[in-house]
Protein backbone atom coordinates (compact mmCIF):
# COMPACT_ATOMS: atom_id res chain seq x y z
CA UNK A 1 0.00 0.00 0.00
CA UNK A 2 1.00 3.42 -0.94
CA UNK A 3 2.19 4.98 2.30
CA UNK A 4 4.17 8.62 3.48
CA UNK A 5 7.19 9.00 5.40
CA UNK A 6 8.83 11.85 7.20
CA UNK A 7 12.72 12.10 6.47
CA UNK A 8 14.57 14.56 7.93
CA UNK A 9 18.80 14.94 7.47
CA UNK A 10 19.93 16.07 10.81
CA UNK A 11 21.93 18.60 11.67
CA UNK A 12 25.28 16.39 11.76
CA UNK A 13 24.22 14.74 8.47
CA UNK A 14 23.92 18.36 6.56
CA UNK A 15 27.77 19.26 8.57
CA UNK A 16 29.23 15.98 7.22
CA UNK A 17 28.13 16.46 3.61
CA UNK A 18 26.01 13.62 3.92
CA UNK A 19 23.14 14.65 1.98
CA UNK A 20 24.26 13.50 -1.63
CA UNK A 21 25.32 10.10 0.10
CA UNK A 22 21.68 10.07 1.83
CA UNK A 23 19.48 10.44 -0.95
CA UNK A 24 21.85 7.80 -2.85
CA UNK A 25 21.19 5.50 -0.28
CA UNK A 26 17.46 6.20 0.44
CA UNK A 27 16.59 5.95 -3.88
CA UNK A 28 17.41 2.53 -3.56
CA UNK A 29 13.85 2.67 -2.21
CA UNK A 30 12.53 3.77 -5.74
CA UNK A 31 9.97 5.88 -3.39
CA UNK A 32 9.19 9.38 -4.66
CA UNK A 33 10.29 12.83 -3.21
CA UNK A 34 7.05 14.29 -3.08
CA UNK A 35 7.95 17.44 -0.76
CA UNK A 36 11.35 18.76 0.09
CA UNK A 37 12.73 21.98 1.81
CA UNK A 38 15.42 23.63 4.31
CA UNK A 39 13.85 24.01 7.65
CA UNK A 40 15.37 26.01 10.78
CA UNK A 41 13.73 23.99 13.77
CA UNK A 42 12.33 26.41 16.34
CA UNK A 43 11.98 24.94 19.77
CA UNK A 44 8.38 24.58 19.67
CA UNK A 45 8.75 22.62 16.62
CA UNK A 46 11.16 20.18 17.94
CA UNK A 47 9.66 19.34 21.15
CA UNK A 48 6.27 18.52 19.39
CA UNK A 49 8.21 16.00 16.73
CA UNK A 50 9.73 14.50 19.98
CA UNK A 51 7.15 14.89 22.23
CA UNK A 52 6.99 10.87 23.04
CA UNK A 53 10.29 11.29 24.79
CA UNK A 54 10.09 14.27 26.97
CA UNK A 55 10.48 12.69 29.70
CA UNK A 56 13.61 10.98 29.06
CA UNK A 57 17.01 12.43 30.70
CA UNK A 58 18.14 13.05 26.69
CA UNK A 59 15.34 15.27 25.93
CA UNK A 60 17.13 18.62 26.11
CA UNK A 61 20.27 17.55 24.17
CA UNK A 62 17.77 15.86 21.91
CA UNK A 63 16.19 19.31 21.36
CA UNK A 64 19.24 20.74 20.81
CA UNK A 65 20.55 18.30 18.50
CA UNK A 66 17.84 18.88 16.18
CA UNK A 67 17.80 22.62 16.21
CA UNK A 68 21.79 22.29 15.20
CA UNK A 69 22.68 24.16 18.28
CA UNK A 70 25.33 21.23 18.70
CA UNK A 71 26.61 21.41 14.88
CA UNK A 72 26.85 24.93 14.16
CA UNK A 73 24.01 24.26 11.44
CA UNK A 74 20.82 25.87 12.63
CA UNK A 75 18.87 24.05 10.09
CA UNK A 76 17.63 20.24 8.86
CA UNK A 77 16.66 18.99 5.01
CA UNK A 78 12.87 17.85 5.47
CA UNK A 79 11.37 15.59 3.47
CA UNK A 80 8.54 13.35 2.44
CA UNK A 81 9.14 9.84 0.92
CA UNK A 82 5.69 8.34 -0.85
CA UNK A 83 5.26 4.83 -2.38
CA UNK A 84 4.72 1.31 -1.44
CA UNK A 85 5.94 0.61 2.03
CA UNK A 86 7.47 4.10 2.14
CA UNK A 87 8.48 4.08 6.58
CA UNK A 88 9.38 0.43 6.40
CA UNK A 89 11.53 0.96 3.60
CA UNK A 90 13.09 3.94 4.36
CA UNK A 91 13.77 2.79 8.15
CA UNK A 92 15.44 -0.29 7.22
CA UNK A 93 18.14 1.68 4.96
CA UNK A 94 18.51 4.24 8.31
CA UNK A 95 19.07 1.91 10.42
CA UNK A 96 18.78 1.07 14.05
CA UNK A 97 18.42 4.34 16.48
CA UNK A 98 21.37 3.47 18.16
CA UNK A 99 23.93 4.05 15.50
CA UNK A 100 26.41 1.92 17.15
CA UNK A 101 23.98 -0.84 17.34
CA UNK A 102 22.75 0.06 13.57
CA UNK A 103 24.01 -2.39 11.35
CA UNK A 104 27.11 -1.20 9.44
CA UNK A 105 26.21 -0.82 5.93
CA UNK A 106 22.86 1.39 7.18
CA UNK A 107 23.09 5.24 6.71
CA UNK A 108 23.40 5.42 10.41
CA UNK A 109 25.43 2.84 10.98
CA UNK A 110 27.72 3.75 8.48
CA UNK A 111 27.73 7.80 9.27
CA UNK A 112 26.58 7.85 13.06
CA UNK A 113 28.17 8.28 15.86
CA UNK A 114 27.63 8.34 19.88
CA UNK A 115 29.08 11.45 21.54
CA UNK A 116 31.09 11.71 24.61
CA UNK A 117 28.42 13.36 25.91
CA UNK A 118 26.00 10.58 24.86
CA UNK A 119 23.55 12.57 22.34
CA UNK A 120 23.01 9.77 19.49
CA UNK A 121 24.20 11.49 16.59
CA UNK A 122 22.09 9.45 14.19
CA UNK A 123 22.59 11.36 10.81
CA UNK A 124 19.00 10.99 9.99
CA UNK A 125 14.81 11.02 11.28
CA UNK A 126 12.43 8.35 9.50
CA UNK A 127 8.76 8.17 10.63
CA UNK A 128 8.68 4.56 12.20
CA UNK A 129 4.84 3.91 10.64
CA UNK A 130 2.24 5.79 8.48
CA UNK A 131 0.45 6.69 11.76
CA UNK A 132 3.54 8.70 12.96
CA UNK A 133 4.02 9.75 9.18
CA UNK A 134 0.63 11.38 9.48
CA UNK A 135 1.14 13.83 12.98
CA UNK A 136 4.75 14.16 11.50
CA UNK A 137 4.46 15.67 8.45
CA UNK A 138 1.33 17.86 9.11
CA UNK A 139 4.13 19.07 11.87
CA UNK A 140 6.82 19.72 9.47
CA UNK A 141 4.44 20.74 5.80
CA UNK A 142 1.33 22.76 4.92
CA UNK A 143 -0.56 20.69 2.60
CA UNK A 144 0.39 23.31 -0.57
CA UNK A 145 4.06 22.12 -0.57
CA UNK A 146 3.18 18.38 -0.95
CA UNK A 147 2.86 17.59 -4.56
CA UNK A 148 0.22 15.16 -3.79
CA UNK A 149 -3.03 14.64 -2.03
CA UNK A 150 -2.21 13.02 1.53
CA UNK A 151 -4.64 13.59 3.59
CA UNK A 152 -7.40 15.67 3.76
CA UNK A 153 -7.17 19.57 3.88
CA UNK A 154 -9.61 22.12 3.46
CA UNK A 155 -9.22 25.67 2.16
CA UNK A 156 -9.62 28.77 3.99
CA UNK A 157 -9.48 32.58 3.29
CA UNK A 158 -7.33 34.05 5.19
CA UNK A 159 -7.38 37.59 5.67
CA UNK A 160 -4.87 40.47 7.49
CA UNK A 161 -2.43 37.69 7.42
CA UNK A 162 1.31 38.59 7.20
CA UNK A 163 4.14 37.12 5.05
CA UNK A 164 6.90 38.12 3.33
CA UNK A 165 6.81 38.19 -0.47
CA UNK A 166 9.60 39.35 -3.15
CA UNK A 167 10.25 42.78 -3.48
P1 LIG B 1 14.11 6.76 16.02
O1 LIG B 1 14.79 8.07 15.68
O2 LIG B 1 14.90 5.57 15.55
O3 LIG B 1 12.68 6.72 15.58
P2 LIG B 1 13.14 7.25 18.73
O4 LIG B 1 11.91 7.84 18.11
O5 LIG B 1 12.96 6.23 19.80
O6 LIG B 1 14.11 6.62 17.62
O7 LIG B 1 14.03 8.42 19.35
C1 LIG B 1 14.19 9.64 18.70
C2 LIG B 1 15.62 10.11 18.84
O8 LIG B 1 15.97 10.24 20.21
C3 LIG B 1 16.65 9.14 18.27
O9 LIG B 1 16.84 9.31 16.89
C4 LIG B 1 17.87 9.48 19.06
C5 LIG B 1 17.33 9.87 20.40
N1 LIG B 1 17.41 8.77 21.35
C6 LIG B 1 16.57 7.71 21.46
N2 LIG B 1 16.95 6.89 22.45
C7 LIG B 1 18.07 7.45 22.99
C8 LIG B 1 18.95 7.08 24.07
N3 LIG B 1 18.75 5.97 24.79
N4 LIG B 1 20.01 7.89 24.33
C9 LIG B 1 20.20 9.04 23.60
N5 LIG B 1 19.42 9.43 22.60
C10 LIG B 1 18.37 8.65 22.29
MG1 LIG C 1 11.04 7.73 16.22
Amino acid sequence: MNQAALVLIKPDGLKKSLTGNILTRLSETKLEIVAAKMVRVSKELAEEHYKHLKDKPFFKDLISYIRGELHERRKVMAMVYWGEDASTKCRELAGATNPEEAEPTSIRGSYGRITTAGVYENVIHVSSNPEEAQREIKLWFHPEEIIVDLYPAKEIVAREYKRKVWA
